[in-house]
């Protein structure tokens, strides 16, 4: 096993080892074959099938602003890509935006079919949360609130409830501040998440938790900008996914709200608010304000 964190001189190698590291404990959690079903196959095939881990790596780096050794964070950084895969999945079907496409690879309902796609994103969820309640290196009441913070991230007022303001919005129009609302619920509540989550590990303050969570916020908010730009200038074998979907569907994004150099503008203005919140911690904040600095201008 790698170290899991992580002493890369710069940002591209450090998120590159925190590939390996998350990716060797997903094949570890989903090795072997104890049934006589396809479920295990394509769990593995849903999850180890590329992605940025952008989550488990806020989480590591969170962490890594309170203690050196972030080896107790791990599990909770794997549980948390785990609840993000699965939404992929979901998100992927017939049913939701029917996609072929998903980190350069075939969906999963694709390579299989959509009845274990479903069944595949139903197992993620319960076995991210087997993973947080039985992980030995969290004191039981922090994993406790550890699962509590990310049910209300992934529920009803965070992802879901976003997916669901997502696709109620291909029958009307969304003003901007309903637009931020909807992703900062469907894509920002989880990258909130992993910012609380690592600050919650390393016992942060109130005051380093709330900075940390306001970072989350605009860096959450850089992130659809500049996801929404690259629907428009982005090119499909980078990206990884069908480009063009949101305008097909008759979505508002913030480049149709604004335009491309507006919404530039924008999430520009979003990369400063973060790293202006991670200001009190310094030097230490170093890989968060280079990983927020990365949106600006990512071709994936
Ligand atoms: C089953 C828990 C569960 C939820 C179902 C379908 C659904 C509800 C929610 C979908 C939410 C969703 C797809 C949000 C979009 C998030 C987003 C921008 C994903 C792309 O993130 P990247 O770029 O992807 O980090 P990689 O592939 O790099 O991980």
């Amino acid at each position: 096993m790698p170290p899991v964190f992580l002493s890369a001189s710069n940002l591209t190698d450090q998120l590159a080892q925190t590939q390996v590291v998350i990716e060797t404990r997903i094949a570890e959690i989903l090795a072997g074959q104890k049934q006589k079903n396809q479920l295990e196959e394509a769990m593995r095939y849903g999850a180890l099938a590329g992605g940025k881990r952008l989550r488990p790596f806020l989480i590591l780096a969170a962490a890594n602003l309170f203690e050196d050794d972030v080896s107790n964070a791990l599990d909770t950084a794997v549980a948390l890509e785990l609840i993000h895969c699965s939404s992929l999945i979901h998100d992927d079907l017939p049913a939701m935006d029917d996609d072929d496409l998903r980190r350069g690879q075939p969906t999963c309902h694709i390579q299989f079919d959509e009845a274990t796609a479903i069944l595949v994103g139903d197992a993620f969820l319960s076995l991210t949360f087997e993973m947080m309640s039985t992980d030995p290196k969290i004191p039981p009441n922090t994993r406790l609130k550890l699962i509590h913070v990310l049910t209300l991230a992934s529920g009803r007022y965070g992802m879901i409830g976003g997916q669901m303001d997502d696709i109620e919005a291909e029958k009307k129009s969304l003003t901007l501040d309903e637009i931020i609302s909807l992703q900062q619920k469907k894509t920002g509540a989880l990258f909130e998440y992993a910012c609380e989550a690592g600050a919650i590990i390393g016992g942060a303050t109130e005051q380093q938790q709330l900075a940390l969570k306001n970072y989350a916020k605009h860096f959450g908010l850089a992130f659809q900008i500049t996801d929404d730009i690259l629907d428009v200038t982005g090119s499909e074998s980078e990206v990884g996914k069908r480009l063009h979907k949101d305008e097909e569907a008759g979505k508002e994004t913030f480049v149709s709200l604004i335009g491309l150099e507006a919404a530039q503008k924008a999430a520009l203005v979003s990369i400063n608010d973060a790293k202006r919140e991670v200001a009190i911690f310094g030097d230490k904040a170093k890989l968060l304000i280079e990983l927020v600095d990365l949106l600006n201008n990512r071709k994936s």
